[in-house]
């Protein structure tokens, strides 16, 4: 892992191919072990619809949703503690942040072949000053970057397997999603499909 000058996408930082083959193996393993503690569910919108994209969480907090709204819980559904953040994902905050603090959310989001995540904010947590932390593992996502109203212009960029975005600073409030999956395209996990770990500190 060695950051070097990362490209600048409407504010978003994009370090491609950040993570070697083998840190990403070391991560999916990690995560594989979150995931078999907290297994991936699927939450509902405040409209009442499941999501497409599988979800859990690592961390002192986990993203959650349902009809009364997004926000973030102690506990996965099952009601146990979500399992500790992975120190492999852990480096890749000390490498792309200058924080003093560490993030206490690993949001997992898992993409089958017709998962897409609609545009949208990262907005549930208390202080925007520090930056949410994204990493890609899997089958290529075509991310939407926009600005910070609904409204505003989008262009994309193709996220592939161990590139790491930040967004902080102006691009903090951006809208983004993810609008389709290369399925297929990527050999790392057994099944195809797309993970993405978001890491953000939430109170
Ligand atoms: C995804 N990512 O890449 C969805 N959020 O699957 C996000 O929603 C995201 O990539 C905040 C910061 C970076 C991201
Ligand atoms: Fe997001």
């Amino acid at each position: 892992m060695d950051p070097v000058k990362p490209l600048n996408l409407r504010g978003f930082l994009i370090y491609k191919s950040l993570l070697s083959p083998a840190e990403q193996g070391v991560i999916l393993d990690d995560i594989r072990g979150v995931i078999k503690q907290a297994p991936l569910f699927s939450p509902i919108t405040a409209w009442g619809k499941p999501m497409s994209v599988g979800m859990s969480s690592a961390g002192r907090y986990g993203w959650y949703s349902d009809r009364s709204g997004y926000r973030y819980e102690r506990k996965h559904p099952n009601g146990t503690p979500w399992p500790a953040i992975p120190q492999s994902v852990m480096r890749i905050w000390s490498a792309v942040t200058d924080c003093a603090r560490a993030p206490d959310c690993c949001l997992i989001n898992h993409y089958t072949e017709k998962a897409r995540m609609g545009l949208h904010q990262d907005n549930d947590e208390q202080d925007f000053s520090f930056p949410v932390v994204s990493v890609s593992l899997g089958d290529e996502g075509l991310f939407r970057i926009g600005g910070t109203e609904r409204k505003d212009k989008t262009e994309s960029i193709w996220l592939s397997s161990g590139d790491v975005c930040v967004m902080g600073g102006s691009a903090r409030l951006a809208y983004h999603g993810i609008d389709r999956i290369r399925f297929g395209s990527s050999a790392l996990l057994r099944n195809n499909g797309r993970i993405n770990l978001t890491l953000r500190v939430v109170d």
